[in-house]
């Protein structure tokens, strides 16, 4: 049975070892309902692989695929071709990786897909950082946040650079579909993942997943602190469908970033200084998605 659209299914299936108030976890759970049982997934070692995949136990009710960090994209190439061979146009192929995954270390296979224009969709759960392996920065990882990396003193306040725009990078490709998404609104995630799964070319999903001890956040406010970060357009809802940019949703009163920062030990050491200069950061970032909402960003010629 389905209840407003969404599988009453588990694909994910309960009793994997993710944290209490995984945001990870949880966007894997609805991605499986959206995509339903006919989908191959090829997944990056990260936690959530860690969590969920060790013999004999696993949470996984679809065919799942293990890869390095380097290959995920090229591993789900390869099982597109594979399906390809056998005349299998049914089966969803989806690519799955973290931040670390997708934004850096396998960026060239993932690149490499979308370039070829393999039918698939990869979606990268961006919780900012190397969780898995104790919270190191990763390209994802927003600027000043406190890592084990980026270590917060006094030498540097946190990250000293800016977001990689992967989304925006993806899309450059020229590569028909790329939305980001977040587990605030999982409705919105369930409707990406279907359009992106209709679309014969490779698609992409960047979805925000708060990690409760990566933000040093209370177990219980993961989807507070997801709210946060759309209402400070910190983590904006949108796509870049043929090259078109569109808005989904727009927060009814923009709030400042600092409500956001302050719900996070991460940020703890943040001095006004660093905060005015974050509220310039995201308020250039969503100037531009204005701007441009309704626009052609990038050239689609394929
Ligand atoms: C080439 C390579 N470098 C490092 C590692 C160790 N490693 C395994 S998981 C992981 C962190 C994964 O981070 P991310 O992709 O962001 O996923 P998360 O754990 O945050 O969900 C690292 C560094 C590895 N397996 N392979
Ligand atoms: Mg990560």
């Amino acid at each position: 049975m389905a209840i407003l659209g969404i599988d009453e299914k588990e694909y994910f299936a309960s009793g994997h070892r993710a944290c209490a108030g995984c945001g990870e976890a949880l966007a894997i759970r609805h991605i499986l309902k959206a995509a339903g049982p006919k989908t191959i997934i090829a997944q990056a070692t990260g936690c959530m692989e860690v969590v969920s995949t060790p013999y004999p136990e696993s949470s996984w009710e679809v065919p799942w695929v293990h890869c390095a960090f380097e290959n995920t994209a090229a591993v789900a190439s390869g099982v597109r071709a594979a399906l390809d061979a056998k005349g299998d146009k049914e089966t969803n192929i989806i690519a799955i990786g973290g931040d670390g995954a997708s934004f850096d270390i396998g960026f060239g296979s993932l690149s490499g897909a979308l370039e070829r224009g393999t039918r698939m969709l990869y979606i990268a759960t961006d919780n900012e950082a190397y969780m898995n392996t104790g919270i190191q920065r990763s390209g994802a990882t927003f600027p000043y946040a406190n890592t084990t990396t980026s270590p917060a003193g006094k030498v540097i306040p946190g990250k000293t650079q800016p977001k990689k725009p992967l989304p925006f990078i993806a899309a450059a490709h020229g590569i028909k579909y790329v939305a980001t998404a977040s587990v605030m609104n999982l409705m919105d995630l369930h409707m990406k993942v279907k359009k992106a799964l209709s679309i014969n070319g490779p698609t992409m999903i960047v979805v925000l997943v708060p990690c409760v001890p990566g933000w040093k956040i209370d177990s219980s406010s993961t989807i507070d602190v997801a709210i946060k970060a759309f209402e400070t357009s910190i983590s904006p809802l949108y796509e870049i469908e043929e090259g078109v940019l569109t808005i989904n949703q727009k927060p009814s009163e923009k709030k400042k970033v600092e409500e956001y920062l302050m719900m996070q030990g991460r940020f703890k050491h943040l001095l006004p200084e660093h905060i005015k200069k974050i509220q310039e950061y995201v308020d250039a970032r969503w100037k531009y998605l204005e701007e441009n909402n309704g626009k052609k960003v990038f050239d689609n010629l394929f």
